[in-house]
């Protein structure tokens, strides 16, 4: 077999230098929580392909419900020959996420494709062209998204220019904006909405529950309600990016419902289908079916193959309790991180919910970030074999993904090479 090391050589010869990668070992299989190189390696999985494998990487049953579409057909097309399992899995999103209202879903490739759409529906369903989003915000990197992701290095950097009528503002970040409690920390926002953008011109809200890329942020308790509310009397389409933080990975099936906050339309990707590209938008059915036939779309959208894995995935998220799973996590992984914080001055703040958990490190005795600190000891984790990765503006935050179905044994050994790594 090829080694990672000759792998790693073509790859500089024929990958775009763009296209980065945590480690340079390269899988050869990986399965519960863990991947293997092709040296026979193993890592333990703190990340699970970023929020994706969270039934595991292949789970039995997407295996065999893929093995079993691919034999009858790979791709028709939706929009030229429609077919069942598209439609089953707009039944089951519209029966999962938040709000008991009548709902209508349509299914894309990427996450990125997701939030396009469910900014052109909101734009269509209102007649308004502004967007708001939160500092520290991340939905993509096509052109649209780019925009309305916060971060310049290395998403934006030299890509612009941008798309308009995007409007930016403060979130809800406890350890950094001194404390402000979830209502302050809205009012603020909205206050600034009002003033430099109008109420009325405003399309959609549109927030990660939690943030991913931007560092884990878990905005105060009352923050995210009390955007919901202003969005309702303002008539302004409340959209929760719900791309990493879906499918039980907060040990609620949605984030949202961690404060009982139900949005309007919700984005959805990454572990839809168990590592197939599917996402979506699942929405109110007076938005959605606002938009003329023929306005939403993609050739390879809600393809049959994504869509069999997609209603295997969440038919083994049933099966297995992966929310409670994720309670699990969180149970034993917060209270090590806990310890670790305890002795490590470095660990501003350990924060999350469910097994999408991360600390912050900063100078100790300041909030200093500290990227470089975060840098190496991500570095000694992988050295160690085990698969962690970083996030936030500062590039500051360690955060932990593992895969719901890990057992406790692989989580144990993780923590320890975690907890080792941090010297
Ligand atoms: N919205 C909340 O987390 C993807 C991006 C990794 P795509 N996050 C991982 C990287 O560096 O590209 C994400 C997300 C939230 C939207 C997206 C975008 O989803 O499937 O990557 O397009």
């Amino acid at each position: 077999m090829t080694s990672s090391e000759e792998l790693h050589k073509r790859r500089g010869a024929a990958v775009a230098r763009g296209v980065g990668s945590t480690i340079s070992s390269y899988v050869d299989h990986a399965g519960g929580g863990t991947i293997t190189d092709v040296e026979g390696r193993q890592w333990i999985d703190f990340a699970a392909g970023i929020a994706v494998a969270n039934v595991g990487n292949s789970a039995p049953r997407v295996v065999e419900a893929v093995k079993a579409q691919v034999e009858r057909f790979t791709h028709t097309c939706f929009m030229v020959a429609p077919y069942e399992s598209y439609v089953a899995v707009c039944e089951q999103l519209n029966a999962i996420t938040p709000g008991d209202f009548e709902k209508r879903s349509a299914l894309f490739n990427s996450g990125a494709e997701a939030v396009e759409n469910a900014v052109k529906i909101a734009r269509h369903a209102t007649g308004r062209p502004a967007v708001v989003v939160f500092d520290h915000a991340y939905h993509g990197r096509t052109n649209l998204t780019m925009a309305l992701t916060a971060k310049n290095m290395p998403y934006k950097h030299r890509f612009g220019p941008f798309a308009g009528e995007i409007y930016r503002v403060p979130m809800s970040y406890p350890l950094r904006d001194g404390g402000l409690s979830g209502a302050e920390a809205a009012a603020r926002a909205i206050e600034l909405v009002e003033k430099q953008v109008g109420a009325e011109n405003v399309a959609a809200l549109l927030i990660e529950p939690i943030q991913g890329e931007g560092g884990f942020v878990v905005p105060a308790a009352g923050f995210l309600p009390a955007l919901r509310e202003w969005a309702t009397a303002a008539g302004v389409v409340f959209v929760a990016d719900e791309i990493q933080t879906g499918f039980c990975r907060t040990g609620q099936w949605f984030a949202c419902e961690h404060e009982e906050v139900v949005p309007d339309l919700i984005t959805l990707a990454k572990a839809i289908a168990g590592g197939l590209p599917l996402a979506a938008v699942t929405g109110r059915a007076e938005l959605m079916d606002a938009v003329h036939v023929g306005g939403l779309g993609g050739t390879y959208g809600g393809n049959p193959i994504a869509c069999a894995a997609a209603l295997a995935s969440i038919e083994t998220m049933r099966e297995l309790d992966l929310t409670c799973a994720a309670q699990r996590i969180e149970t034993v992984l917060a209270a090590r991180l806990r310890t670790i914080a305890e002795r490590d001055p470095r660990i501003a703040e350990v924060r999350g919910r469910g097994a999408m958990l991360a600390v912050e490190l900063v100078q100790p005795g300041t909030l200093v970030p500290d990227p470089a600190a975060t840098a190496a000891i991500s570095a000694a984790c992988h050295a160690a074999g085990l698969l962690t990765l970083t996030c936030g503006t500062y590039g500051n935050v360690l955060r932990f993904l593992p895969p719901l179905v890990i057992s406790n044994d692989e989580l144990a050994r993780g923590l320890d090479i975690l907890d080792a790594a941090f010297g």
